[in-house]
């Protein structure tokens, strides 16, 4: 799937409404700056930038949940991304540059109805300090950017936003990179069968053996990937321009290695980098990394050499 000339297809998503701290409407035009569409036409891409897409304007009756924060932003912007995933999707290779991870609850939900159109399931790895498990009922802050994996599994509490047009299983969910997950989200997933790897993991055994006994499950599947990248992944010593740090995150090495591995894999069909906080950034040093990071993912190699095996 992206082994040799892929069309990227470029779709900003200037998503700002699922926290309360504002600066990721510019994550687009930080990917752009940064030269996102040059290091992929460099590895000899096609690349398409269509431009950002805009919400829909959308009426929702008033959450149950009054700490909800933007809830007809959300919805409209759930619905405008999942039809642009699935516009997009049939055309080549969609990088949705974000915006917050609120943007998932649409890319996700787009992606997952163009695999059931090609007859094929989707699976999605999340990397990401946090789960995004919670529902508009569970989530404590009200910020629908933690709801992405409770929308698209299916999970109840999203009555305002759209039908999804096709779930994605929890088993089929890979989580990697996790350190913060709420009460309430991990009794959820633990009554599930999500693949979840907290750092810990990490630690004990490196992310080669965890992420590549995923892929297997994706591969033995026939299945395609949706990867969503959260900058939070990263140790905020090397990626600080994100609102919620956590420390004790991926590495710069362990990044590029999971990107190296998802590219080895052929099995990745669409990307999501998500919550860029530009005015939080150190002279771009972080969407520098995450273009990097994507760069890795398209096929950037330093020598062609597939993980070995036992890993
Ligand atoms: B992100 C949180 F409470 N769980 O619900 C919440 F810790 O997209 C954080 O991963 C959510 O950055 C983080 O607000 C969402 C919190
Ligand atoms: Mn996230
Ligand atoms: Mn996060
Ligand atoms: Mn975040």
């Amino acid at each position: 799937m992206m082994r040799g000339m892929t069309d990227c297809i470029l779709i900003g998503a200037p998503v700002d409404s699922g926290k309360r701290r504002r600066g990721c409407l510019m994550g687009p035009d930080a990917y752009r700056t940064a030269g996102l569409a040059e290091a992929l036409s460099s590895l000899g891409h096609g690349v398409t930038d269509i431009g950002n897409v805009a919400p829909d304007s959308v009426e929702v009756d008033p959450p149950r949940n009054a700490a909800i924060h933007e809830l007809a932003l959300n919805v409209g912007w759930t619905a405008a991304l999942m039809r642009a995933a699935r516009e997009q999707a049939p055309k080549g290779f969609p990088i949705f540059m974000g915006g917050d991870h609120a943007l998932s609850l649409g890319t996700v939900a787009g992606m997952a109805a163009h695999a059931e159109e090609i007859g094929r399931p989707l699976f999605v790895l999340w990397l990401d300090a946090h789960s995004d498990f919670h529902t508009p009922d569970s989530t404590t802050s009200g910020n629908l950017h933690g709801t992405p994996l409770g929308y698209v599994t299916g999970r109840e509490g999203f009555e305002a936003f759209p039908d999804l047009p096709a779930t994605v299983p929890v088993e089929r969910v890979g989580m990697i990179g996790l350190r913060s997950v709420d009460p309430e989200e991990r009794a959820a997933l633990e009554d599930g069968d999500a693949t979840l790897v907290d750092m810990r993991m990490i630690d004990e055994v490196g992310i080669a053996r965890p992420l590549s006994e995923f892929l297997d499950k994706v591969q033995a599947a026939n299945g395609i990937l949706h990867v969503s990248l959260d900058v939070d992944f990263l140790d905020p010593m090397v990626a600080p321009a994100v609102g919620t740090t956590v420390p004790g995150g991926a590495t710069v090495r362990e990044a590029h290695l999971a990107m190296e591995m998802l590219s080895d894999s052929g099995l990745v069909a669409s990307l999501d980098l998500v919550e860029l906080n530009p005015s939080l950034d150190e002279r771009g040093r972080t969407a520098a990394l995450m273009v990097e990071l994507a760069a890795s993912l398209m096929g950037r190699r330093v020598f062609d050499r597939p993980t070995p095996r036992g890993h």
